[in-house]
């Protein structure tokens, strides 16, 4: 039998600090925090997410205010604020968290709102449910003292304008990037944060993986926490993010645990998809890992005082 069999049928026992995953035991990583986020916008992220963690916040607070960075930069096309809007050139918003204790909060087509992330985080510690959608989530927002805003940049209404005259089908790779921040802190607490504006030119009410828990983000401080950019329909189906924190809890490693929950994809597509999805993952042991499906990706990690862009291929 293989180790990774052995792993994968071994019994499963969790003690504080370790994990146990049959015979292997994996430490809780202490005093080392680490953040991980998607594509080149994540560098300025990780900044943000580190100075609240040098600042005493949890990582719960340092995904958030990571998130927070893309949301407000009208250059990031995809998220926020200058997020390029649905065919009918409406802003809509989707975004979640989760933390360490496994609460998670989520919004969903949130319209004329900046930071959607920390209204999800609101909808998490203020009331009783985990997403709000549309409308709904908006007024929530308002009433929570976000204030209203148009989001549709100058530069954003352009590009959709021109985009109206072909009106040809986008796909999420051409118009990424998705900004996901995952947050190990000194404590070895686990939290993370996903927000985006989807789909540039999706149909009105269309909603991604994005603000789903376990398809877009997913945390579990007992094992790790991971995170996905690229086609949100097929993050969906897969349940993406959720595959691959069950996968490290199987006794994958990250990457491994990222590279196969993409092979379900890649299968369900004949070998050769045409479209983009990357998933970036902890392990509660501190030890990172990422994958892509075709082209490359992007993701910044900081840690140890270092915060830098690594780029990986494609699995095909
Ligand atoms: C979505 N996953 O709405 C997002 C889009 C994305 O890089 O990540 N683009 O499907």
């Amino acid at each position: 039998m293989k180790r990774r069999d052995f792993l994968k049928t071994g019994t499963i026992g969790i003690t504080a600090p370790s994990v146990i995953f049959g015979d292997l035991k994996i430490n809780t990583n202490k005093n080392d925090p680490i953040i991980l986020s998607t594509w080149e916008h994540g560098l300025p992220a990780n900044d943000a997410a580190w100075k609240t963690l040098q600042n005493g916040g949890n990582a719960m607070a340092a995904a958030e205010a990571g998130a927070r960075v893309p949301e407000a930069d009208p250059k990031s096309t995809s998220v926020g604020f200058g997020g390029l809007p649905d065919e009918k050139g409406n802003v809509t918003l989707d975004a979640c968290v989760m933390d360490s204790t496994g609460n998670a909060g989520s919004v969903a087509f949130l319209q004329n709102i900046k930071h959607p992330v920390s209204v999800a985080r609101k909808v998490m510690e203020d009331t009783k449910h985990v997403m709000l959608v549309g409308e709904g989530a908006r007024q929530f927002a308002v009433a929570q003292g976000f204030e209203e805003m148009n989001l549709l940049t100058e530069e954003s209404r352009a590009a959709w304008e021109k985009w109206t005259k072909k009106r040809r089908e986008m796909t999420p790779h051409e118009t990424h990037d998705t900004i996901s921040v995952l947050v190990q802190d000194k404590n070895g607490d686990l939290a993370g944060a996903c927000t985006t504006s989807g789909w540039a030119y999706k149909l009105y009410g269309r909603v991604g993986d994005s603000p789903i828990i376990g398809a877009g983000l997913f945390v579990d401080n007992e094992i790790g926490c991971a995170a996905a950019t690229g086609l949100g329909e097929e993050v969906i189906k897969t349940t993406g993010s959720f595959l691959v924190v069950e996968l490290m809890r199987q006794g994958y490693d990250p990457t491994t645990a990222c590279e196969e929950a993409l092979n379900r994809v890649i299968k369900r597509h004949n070998g050769n998809p045409d479209f983009q999805i990357a998933y970036i993952a902890i392990r509660k042991d501190g030890k990172i890992g990422s994958a892509c499906i075709k082209w490359s990706f992007e993701y910044a990690l900081a840690r140890g005082g270092a915060n830098k862009l690594h780029k990986i291929k494609g699995m095909i």
